[in-house]
């Protein structure tokens, strides 16, 4: 078997690097794609893949693949009949293999993605914390639970969400993780710093993890043990990372001119190196831990515990091909001189450099049958559906006059809390130690937090009031995290793919305070990327948070969520509407409608996350039921509070928790001009989105396309003027002008808030009632609006 195992190493190390060498050299016409960073790259980890994946992993086990070892997961899936040649000649074109493997685009059940390293191992750890989560509520089998293994790359350690992550694993009591790193010690710019090793170890050491170091292969620890070994092994143990690597790239007489150099020739150790010749020499000093199968799949399958394990592999990248250790072969390719002679050397004919077996010793046979028993393939795909969870028809509106958003999101929550039923117990909350400021105490009172065993509260205990009950245990709904916000989006992200991965439905929620969206961002698109599905409850927001200062208050995130794909935002002014959002977003969370071109004009029918800015100041609640229409306009992103007259010159469009002030500006101009307009917008992304997908539909030939905003602004006159207003950046809504050409005014906050009452800084900032007649007498035309004065 492992004979059959080295041949497959060859062969993956032929594919991918045939692959890369395809799109570079060989596509027709193609003069945008080459780029390297995958040949080297791939080569270092070709052994490590070729292990776990025919080896050691199991059908339950998942894999998140360093970004530029793409090429050799996707010719291992190409092997087991589950990648296409077509897909693989296309590697980085359109249609293609992705550069980095990824579980959206990608066919051949990519199990996590990833690109931006660090992401993808910290994916890892929070996918086997939501293991643990399922588990304890008998969701899945806990007797056959999977290991989450990341391949990462030596600079990739340098990543700062992965140490967030390391901490937050400790808290959790992580386990079921592997992370692999491939100390090749080259980065994408050259050779990486000396001594990283010890320092890795011992991260890893004191969170708990532990440490295998995977260094010498059996080639080097047989010749260890012959006379002069001991020499041999000091020497390569004090060997600086770039004479280690350049020797690797000139080979055997290089490696000997330099042995012999630094230590006596005449020498048991001097003649232990002579016993070797160049090829064989070279083939020594390149036999690193990781680079050697039997070792690899020996110790992989001797961790017989479930504790987390970070396995430091030495490496060389590019092994095996000419690009082999030289610094700068991170965006090295092999020329097609070299890959001739690759070729011939992998006994490859011309013309067969797909096939499947080509230049293979064992026969056909042998190999089908070896690859038809792989285990980790035994169950078939590794995606997974999960039911539909029926969400509540309707949720109970909060009775209180006044109310801010923060606060109504808390009490539906606290409602939801009380309900036995399924849709509530597949809720989980989680948030980076804000729960209880982000209004969600009252629900983790009613549904405990999560923690694989029970815990005790001391306060309880003593009979000490509290008004927070925290139940720790394995039935807890809610994880609590650490402050870093990376952990948040990513534990969203592992949370929101339960059903995929696990075949579990579960409806993620996750709060944080608004602006530090920005703290994850990258995670959070990440999140998104993978198509996880979540809820994100942002508050509060903007300059509202008046006194707390420009720090905390949030400009940019209405754009953020607007840009942002795969996360449908929303910004409510009043509870009523949060209450729809909500129950929509229950539904759209879980819906998977498969083909986004022909999905509509929104993602309505594929669905997605939903990310909710709410606010802490509390609104009077409007006197209103909210009738079918109603509610559909407040999804699609607006309605008319107060819909335009035939001579409505002034429209104020809001998002927001600025209503009151465009609600008392209206009520201003209504006394000098007719039929002023009030337009609340609930979604401005969804206006947007809607806009231009209708603009696509109607490229596309469907003539009648026509998006919610177009029809709603088409009830306003064309010399009417647009005064927008929002507590975030003034764009969010400025683009209104341009559906029919109305002129627009927009108020809004571009500048660093500041601390002050609220009513202070609307007049600072210009978003109160005075700015808006201010903003509306800049538009109209004729006579000067006559109240603008007086409220001044
Ligand atoms: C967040 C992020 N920053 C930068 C990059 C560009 N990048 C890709 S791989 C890489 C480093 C490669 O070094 P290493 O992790 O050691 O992998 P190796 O190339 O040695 O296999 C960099 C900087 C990226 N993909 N993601
Ligand atoms: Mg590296």
């Amino acid at each position: 078997m492992r004979d059959i195992l080295k041949e497959l190493e060859r062969k993956i190390l032929w594919l991918s690097a045939w692959t890369i060498h395809n799109a570079n050299h060989l596509r027709a016409e193609d003069d945008a794609v080459k780029v390297g960073g995958h040949q080297a790259s791939s080569a270092s980890m070709n052994a490590i893949l070729t292990a776990l994946y025919f080896a050691v992993l199991k059908p339950e086990d998942r894999v998140a693949v360093k970004p530029h070892a793409s090429p050799v997961f996707h010719a291992i899936q190409y092997l087991m009949g589950l990648q296409t040649r077509e897909k693989l000649e296309a590697f980085r074109a359109f249609g293609g293999v992705q550069s980095y493997p990824s579980r959206t685009k990608d066919i051949d059940d990519v199990d996590i993605s990833t690109g931006s390293v660090g992401l993808g191992v910290a994916m890892t750890a929070f996918a086997s914390l939501t293991q643990d989560y399922l588990a304890a509520k008998n969701l899945i089998d806990a007797e056959k639970l999977g290991r989450f293994i990341a391949l990462v790359g030596d600079a990739e350690m340098d990543e700062g969400n992965i140490f967030e992550c390391l901490l937050e694993g400790y808290k959790h009591s992580l386990r079921n993780t592997w992370w692999i790193i491939d100390y090749n010690r080259q980065s994408l710019d050259g050779v990486i710093h000396e001594g990283l090793k010890p320092k890795f170890e011992s991260v890893f050491r004191a969170c708990g993890w532990d440490v295998v170091t995977l260094k010498y292969g059996r080639m080097m620890e047989a010749a260890f043990a012959r006379p002069g070994g001991e020499q041999l092994r000091d020497w390569i143990d004090n060997a600086p990372n770039d004479l280690y690597s350049a020797l690797t790239f000139q080979g055997g007489k290089a490696w000997r001119a330099r042995l012999h150099a630094d230590l006596d020739r005449q020498s048991p150790v001097g003649r232990l190196i002579d016993s070797y010749d160049d090829e064989q020499l070279s083939a020594l000093m390149c036999n690193l831990g990781g680079h050697d199968i039997d070792l690899l799949v020996d110790t992989f399958n001797s961790i017989d515990h479930d504790r987390p394990v970070c396995f430091i592999a030495y490496t060389i990248k590019g092994m095996g091909l000419p690009l082999a250790g030289h610094k700068d072969n991170h965006s090295g390719l092999m020329t097609p001189k070299q890959m001739e002679e690759f070729r011939a050397n992998m006994k490859v004919r011309e013309g067969h450099e797909w096939d499947l077996f080509e230049g293979l010793e064992h026969s056909e046979a042998e190999l089908k049958a070896f690859l038809a028993d792989v285990p980790f393939y035994a169950k078939g795909r590794r995606r997974f559906a999960a039911a539909y969870v029926e969400p509540p028809k309707t949720l109970p509106l909060p009775t209180a006059e006044e109310m801010s958003t923060q606060e109504g999101f808390g009490r539906i929550l606290f409602d939801l809390a009380r309900e036995q039923t399924e849709f509530a117990s597949r809720i989980v909350t989680t948030s980076p130690d804000v729960t209880v400021s982000t209004n969600m105490g009252g629900w983790v009172n009613r549904r405990g937090v999560f923690d694989r065993s029970e815990g005790a509260d001391r306060f309880k205990e003593e009979k000490i009031a509290s008004t927070y009950r925290w139940t720790q245990g394995p039935s807890g709904q809610h994880l609590e995290l650490g402050i870093a916000e990376n952990n948040l989006f990513i534990a969203l992200a592992a949370l929101g793919l339960s059903h995929s991965l696990f075949g579990q439905r579960l409806i993620p929620i996750g709060t944080l305070y608004d602006p530090f969206i920005a703290r994850g961002l990258d995670a959070l698109n990440y999140a998104c990327y993978q198509n996880a599905r979540f809820i994100l409850v942002a508050t509060p927001s903007g300059i509202t948070l008046a006194p707390e200062g420009g720090a905390h208050q949030s400009i940019g995130t209405p754009l953020i969520g607007m840009a942002q794909d795969g996360l449908a935002s929303f910004e409510p002014a009043f509870v009523d509407e949060l209450t729809e959002i909500l129950r929509w977003s229950f539904d759209y969370v879980q819906r998977d409608g498969k083909d986004e071109r022909s999905a509509g004009w929104l993602r309505d029918e594929t669905g997605g996350s939903v990310y909710l800015r709410l606010s802490t100041m509390p609104l009077e609640r409007p006197k209103r039921m909210l009738d079918d229409a109603l509610k559909r306009h407040i999804i699609d992103g607006a309605y008319w509070l107060r819909p335009p007259g035939p001579n409505c010159e002034i429209c104020i469009a809001y998002q927001g928790v600025v209503a009151p002030e465009a609600i008392k500006a209206a009520g201003f101009l209504a006394e000098d001009r007719n039929d002023v307009a009030v337009l609340a917008v609930t979604s401005a992304d969804r206006l947007n989105a809607g806009w231009q997908a209708a603009s696509r539909a109607r490229r596309a030939g469907d003539r009648s396309a026509q998006s919610h905003i177009e029809s709603l602004l088409a009830d306003l006159p064309a010399f009417s003027g647009i005064v927008t207003v929002i507590d975030g950046h003034p764009a969010t809504l400025s683009w209104l002008g341009g559906v029919h050409g109305h002129r627009v005014a927009s108020l809004g906050v571009e500048h660093f808030g500041q601390s002050g009452r609220i009513a202070q800084l609307y007049e600072y900032y210009g978003l109160d009632a005075a700015a808006i007649l201010h903003a509306a007498g800049s538009l109209v035309q004729g006579r000067p609006i006559r109240y603008l004065r007086a409220i001044q």
